[in-house]
């Protein structure tokens, strides 16, 4: 069992390592064909010798920081953390980074990190970033808090804070982190499979809780009581300014995923495929659960791969892909371990050796093994 774990471990953040090197090439194209996918995989399997990697991005590049800041602590230290995500975006200013977040970077560095949650709660005049920076970089999280809840909540919510105050924003970091625990603390029992209704409903019964919270926003989020306040003013009647956001989305991936073959378009049109939390997150969640079930037209390329399906299933639905294909595959890695990602993909990716290792010391914090 303990080795099974830590493989868990390990695929988590190797899985979110290969959706982020491979996503990054069809990142903001409409649509992405299978044909291109394959092609790409092609080149990227011809690739030999030196400098034979396929670059990782923001997404890696921020989820290393975290778990770096959380294995060197051995705890959550927001300071610690916003140092490493300045220090890392000022030493590699050309991974990819969202447009504003690079604004909190400047501040926290000129501010001399004296308030690391300033800087955020000013961003969009006051609103905060809803944008998926949080969501894609808190795999750590949810392997370093695996055993308590309450506490991967509240890691979660604070390690986003730092970069995204909008509700939407740290809610969505804290369901992406949910459904990395949940996968990886599935019992595997012979022949039988995952409920993937139950898996949603689990979810949605947590995320009830959080979005329930009369005051969910907490000591960092002065600006999210502000912008509630205004909110309620301003959209009433806009179903975007409902409590239980995230609940009714996971409700839609229920949906469609009880619908089966769902074509593209749809789960762009209802899901999302943009860069916004609201619109990346639970499209992650649904393609992990989508891909337990074979995709025909990835029949070619994926092997019958269930994790590889994920990933490339990701990208083909285009737009935000490196960042969705990163949250799936780290859902994906922590439900199938690293025995699942294609070993050419593990070859050919930047990052990996550093992630296993990463992966290796959180097992070891989370477990004491
Ligand atoms: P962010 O905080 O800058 O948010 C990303 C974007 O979301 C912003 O630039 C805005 O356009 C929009 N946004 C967020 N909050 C609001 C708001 N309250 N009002 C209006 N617009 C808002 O950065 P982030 O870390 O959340 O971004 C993550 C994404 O950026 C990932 O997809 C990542 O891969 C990267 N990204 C890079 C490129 C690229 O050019 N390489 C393209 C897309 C995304
Ligand atoms: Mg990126
Ligand atoms: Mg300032
Ligand atoms: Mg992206």
């Amino acid at each position: 069992h303990s080795k099974t774990m830590c493989s868990r471990f390990i695929g988590s953040l190797v899985g979110a390592i290969v959706g982020d090197c491979i996503g990054a090439d069809f990142e903001c194209r409409p649509f992405v064909d299978t044909l291109h996918l394959s092609n790409f995989l092609t080149s990227m399997a011809g690739k030999t010798g030196r400098g034979n990697k396929v670059s990782y991005t923001d997404d890696t590049a921020m989820t290393r920081s975290v778990a770096d800041s959380l294995i060197s602590k051995k705890a959550f230290n927001a300071s610690d953390m916003a140092m490493r995500f300045a220090e890392e975006y000022f030493q590699n200013p050309g991974r990819g980074y969202g447009a504003n977040v690079v604004q909190v970077f400047q501040d926290l560095h000129v501010d001399r990190y004296a308030d690391v949650y300033q800087s955020a709660r000013e961003q969009f005049g006051g609103t905060g970033s809803y944008g998926n920076g949080g969501g894609m970089r808190i795999a750590p999280v949810a392997l370093f808090a695996m055993n308590d809840t309450e506490k991967l909540i509240q890691i979660a919510r604070d390690s986003t804070l730092i970069t995204h105050t909008n509700k939407k924003g740290y809610n969505g970091a804290i369901l992406q982190c949910l459904a990395v625990q949940q996968a990886l603390t599935h019992q595997h029992a012979p022949s039988v499979r995952l409920s993937r209704e139950k898996f949603v409903e689990d979810l949605q019964e947590k995320m009830k809780k959080i979005e329930g919270k009369l005051d969910d926003a907490n000591k960092a989020t002065k600006a999210s009581e502000e912008e509630a306040k205004v909110k309620d003013v301003k959209t009433q009647g806009d179903p975007s300014s409902k409590d239980f956001f995230y609940v009714e989305y996971l409700q839609k991936v229920k949906t469609l995923i009880s619908y089966g073959d769902v074509p593209r378009i749809k789960i762009k049109h209802v899901l999302g495929v943009g860069i916004a939390a609201h619109r990346s997150i639970p499209t992650a969640i649904y393609c992990f659960l989508r891909c337990m079930e074979p995709v025909e037209d990835l029949r070619n390329i994926d092997h019958g791969n269930a994790l590889a399906r994920t990933v490339l299933y990701a990208i083909s639905l285009g737009g935000d892909t490196d960042t969705i294909a990163s949250m799936a595959g780290s859902i994906a890695g922590a439900y199938y371990g690293i025995e699942s990602v294609p070993s050419m993909w593990q070859d050919r990716c930047e990052g990996v050796e550093c992630a296993t290792s990463q992966a290796k010391e959180l097992y070891h914090l989370a477990t004491g093994d």
